[in-house]
């Protein structure tokens, strides 16, 4: 075969290959590691780019709204193909987001979402953050049946859609049983170490006697607050019941322990959709809804919570 039809042959078998994600380059603005299930989101969106030959340009936030808005510029000064974020918070993205419209850079947004025109962003690939706050509020409702019981609440990030979300969805599942009552709720930031200290201040204001339970809207901050408990000289999972969300390894540690008892599943592979998204509409311009729903699976004691640590340690966390 002459040379010329040998790279024209080549050429045609490559061509089709960039149409996917093989010659990519799709920044990420992540908002940064604040808890065990981001850091499993980081680790899997590095791992889903790899397999699918993409190059990202990974950009740790440190939970600032304005280091995600700068890191999103550079992607668009540096002409990527397209763009991940993670909006710390609901609002403030409508001017770097015209941006990226502008430089006609598509945007994804995961696990979280903005208060912006959707005309901003291709897709959003997320829970239903509601939902998981109602199927918390609602097994609570069936776990006290009917007994009086005083609820402290540590929401997420003030003014992000998840702490917005899953307190309104808990409302919802409690709504109508007048023996539950929110009698503090305050955010941990979703971190641990605030879920410590924040369930301190509520063992301190309430007397561990008078809570009842603790709905937390991320693993980490329970993990934490189980610690506070546990220093208070009470125990949590008996005295206390513990309802969060995430799923992550250490939660089913705790659950298996006795010391948590219920967490709603938030899957750390959002990229894996948004990759798929953009791949299709790299192949020929199809688009994905606005919105990719991931799972929301509720586990309790009732499952075998060390074989899903065992297995959970393995997914990147
Ligand atoms: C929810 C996600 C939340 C996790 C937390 O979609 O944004 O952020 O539940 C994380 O663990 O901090």
């Amino acid at each position: 075969m002459k040379l010329r039809s040998l790279l024209l042959a080549t050429t045609i078998i490559l061509a089709p290959l960039s149409a996917n994600a093989a010659d990519k380059t799709v920044g990420f603005s992540q908002i940064g590691s604040e808890s065990g299930w981001r850091a499993a989101e980081t680790t899997v969106t590095k791992q889903q780019a790899e397999a699918r030959g993409v190059t990202l340009k990974f950009a740790d936030a440190q939970q600032k709204q304005e280091n995600q808005i700068k890191a999103i510029r550079g992607f668009v000064a540096q002409g990527v193909d397209a763009i991940l974020l993670a909006p710390v918070v609901a609002t403030g993205w409508d001017e770097v987001l015209e941006e990226a419209k502008e430089a006609e850079i598509p945007v994804i947004l995961l696990d979280r979402t903005v208060d912006a025109e959707k005309s901003l962003y291709m897709t959003a690939v997320t829970s239903d953050l509601v939902h998981e706050g109602e199927v918390a509020g609602k097994w609570l409702k069936d776990e006290v049946a009917g007994k009086d019981c005083n609820i402290v609440e540590l929401q997420g990030t003030t003014g992000s859609s998840p702490a917005i979300d899953r307190k309104k969805g808990f409302e919802q599942g409690i709504a109508g049983a007048d023996n539950l009552k929110i009698v503090r709720s305050q955010t941990g930031d979703f971190t641990r170490a605030q879920g410590k200290v924040v369930m301190e201040s509520f063992l301190k204001a309430e007397g561990a006697e008078n809570i009842c339970a603790l709905y937390a809207h991320n693993d980490d901050m329970a993990v934490g607050a189980i610690q506070a408990i546990k220093e208070a000289g009470a125990k949590p999972g008996t005295d206390i019941l513990i309802v969060s969300i995430d799923s992550v390894p250490d939660i089913h540690l705790a659950m298996d322990a006795g010391e948590a008892n219920a967490t709603v599943e938030l899957t750390p592979n959002m990229a894996g959709p948004a990759f798929d998204a953009l791949e299709a509409y790299w192949k020929d311009g199809t688009l994905p809804a606005k919105w990719v729903q991931t799972e929301s699976k509720l586990y309790t004691l009732k499952d075998d919570n060390k074989a899903i640590y065992e297995s959970k340690k393995s997914l990147g966390y």
